[in-house]
């Protein structure tokens, strides 16, 4: 071998040898941009998530006060329509804005802004009448299993909403167990085994087709015997006027209280929050079947029409316990007055 080859062997090995670490470099790069990029995002603040609804409310008020500058009767019913359009419903906007008439004649009101000050309060105690933060939010009690059922018409997010508690709950250290109770829809167990297996619960289910009641026994039992914190039911959606599943559903209490007689500790209803008025008949027909403890209201970031929590609260005396604010596991928030009226407002 002459030198020349040995140069030319060398500054091809020292080559190879620059190639290799430029790659490993690159790598470690592309690694960690990943990592990054993976990393959650901060949950979105509740304004951002209920933006639509505040468009629906504070963007309408400021249109309608710019438009038309004077406290008077149209004014007036531009708010009802206001309040109407963002699905507060006809009873709850009447009486609202019969309140509001009157403070502006006791208080001798003239600006716009008073007014918009005296309506956002109008609402606020509306929604704060009776209202009790420690009852109306989603706490569990001191049992175990503490058990939770969730009933709903199909498609309001009633798997999701369980996928995101189950979350929640994993988060404080408890055991989780999740039961297949949807045995009518294909793919609803597969559903709700991924939402398991993302939330770390565990998860009892039979094969489509089988009797729900019959599910929700093997999983009581075994969350009795595994001594399990918290057990969530998936229930497969239902049509509030269809007499022979509502009777299912009340089959499936009957079915837990067998195994544990005080339960279920909550009987949940998921609403859709871009169904309107409906999810008012659809929470009464519930109730009479079920006996609900609660209502989750679902899909708000999706909606302008969020005043659906003030029809809801002003003919039904079931809480919003939750409301969901996205697809994602940390979408799910406790409904909290004045966080919410704060965000639609503010
Ligand atoms: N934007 C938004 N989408 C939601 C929310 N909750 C659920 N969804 C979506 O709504 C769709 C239906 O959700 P599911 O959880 O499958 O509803 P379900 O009530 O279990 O449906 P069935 O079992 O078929 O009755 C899915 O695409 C969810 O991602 C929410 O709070 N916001
Ligand atoms: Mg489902």
């Amino acid at each position: 071998m002459d030198t020349n080859t040995i140069i030319y062997i060398i500054a091809a090995l020292i080559l190879i040898l620059t190639a290799i670490i430029a790659i490993l470099i690159l790598k470690k790069r592309s690694s960690k941009t990943k990592q990054i990029s993976t990393v959650k995002s901060e949950p979105e603040s509740l304004k951002l998530k209920l933006a639509k609804t505040k468009n629906g409310f504070l963007g309408k008020l400021v249109e309608i006060v710019k438009l038309r500058g004077r406290v008077d009767e149209d004014l007036m019913d531009d708010l009802e329509e206001m309040l109407l359009q963002a699905d507060v419903g006809v009873k709850a906007s009447i009486d609202i804005i019969d309140k509001l008439r009157e403070e502006i004649r006791i208080n001798q009101i003239n600006t716009t802004e008073e007014v918009q000050k005296h309506l956002e309060e109008i609402i606020r105690d509306l929604l704060l009448k009776d209202y009790s933060a420690d009852e109306d939010h989603f706490k569990l009690a001191d049992i175990k299993p503490f058990i939770v059922l969730f009933t709903g018409v199909n498609g309001v997010g009633k798997t999701t909403t369980i996928g995101k508690l189950a979350k929640r709950f994993v988060d404080q250290g408890k055991s989780v167990l999740l039961i297949a109770a949807d045995t009518f829809r294909a793919a609803a167990i597969e559903q709700l085994a991924i939402w398991a297996d993302r939330a770390g619960a565990s998860i009892v289910k039979q094969q489509q087709g089988s009797d729900p009641s019959s599910v929700v026994y093997d999983g009581v039992m075994s969350a009795v015997n595994k001594n399990i914190d918290v057990v969530l039911i998936d229930t497969a959606g239902r049509q509030h006027t269809k007499v022979n599943l509502m009777n299912e559903l009340s089959k499936i209490e009957r079915t837990i209280k067998k195994i544990v007689p005080d339960g279920p500790h909550e009987t949940i209803l998921v609403v859709d929050a871009t169904t309107g008025q409906n999810a008012i008949i659809q929470a009464k027909t519930f109730d009479e079947a079920t006996n609900l403890s609660g209502l989750v209201l679902s899909k708000l970031d999706g909606t302008a029409k969020g005043g659906i929590v003030i029809g809801i609260k002003h003919q039904l005396n079931i809480p919003v316990k939750l409301i969901g604010v996205g697809e994602a596991q940390e979408d799910l928030r406790d409904f909290d007055v004045n966080e919410f009226v704060d965000a639609i407002f503010e």
